[in-house]
């Protein structure tokens, strides 16, 4: 069975969003980073950078969540995704940890980064529920779990963000995310 790494309330929340969403079956396992343990050879083996989230399928193991999340869209989605499919899902994850996680949470980035991004993405969702269009996917588990991290570590006003903050609260109404968000 594949095996999820985590901590508690680590980014592995984002990957088991995405395990409960595709429902397949996983364990998790948590190890107590207040007392290192992603720093013991047993887990440096999985990932030798000692950071979680990462996982075991077999005896392949993979780290970094926006790759373990094109993983897992790859070989557990039911449609097979074309070369162009795959650079868009590819496009939202890297832009959800690069992009707009330096432009939220790096505090030197927000003043000028936050506003560009979050009407762009403003404009996007006023004309459809999701991402990618009218069907949820990877991107908005790629998306969302960062936005979802805004009111949980910042003390930020959205309010001018109305389509972004309906976004946010669909997502939070999906059982998947119930189920890993924040755990
Ligand atoms: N870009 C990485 C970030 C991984 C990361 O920094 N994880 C944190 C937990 S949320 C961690 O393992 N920190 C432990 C440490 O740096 O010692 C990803 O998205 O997987």
């Amino acid at each position: 069975m594949l095996k999820l790494y985590g901590g508690a309330r680590s980014r592995a929340s984002i990957v088991k969003w995405y395990l409960e969403e595709l429902a397949i079956p996983y364990e998790f396992v948590l190890l107590d980073m207040q007392a290192k343990e992603h720093l013991k050879p047993e887990f440096l083996a999985i990932n030798p950078m000692g950071k979680v989230p990462a996982i075991a399928d077999g005896d392949f193991y993979l780290w970094e969540s926006g790759a373990i999340l094109v993983y897992l869209a790859q070989k557990y989605e039911k449609t097979t995704f074309s070369g162009e499919q795959l650079a868009t899902l590819n496009q939202w994850i890297s832009f959800a940890n690069s992009t707009l996680f330096i432009g939220v949470f790096i505090e030197a980035h927000r003043e000028r980064e936050m506003p560009k991004l979050l009407t762009a993405l403003e404009k996007i969702l006023a004309s459809q529920p999701y991402l990618l269009g009218e069907e949820f996917s990877v991107a908005d588990v790629a998306v969302g779990s960062i936005l979802a991290y805004i009111p949980l570590r910042l003390k930020l006003d959205l309010s001018a963000y109305k389509e972004v903050t309906n976004y946010m609260q669909r997502l939070s109404e999906r059982p998947a995310f119930q189920k890993a968000m924040f755990m």
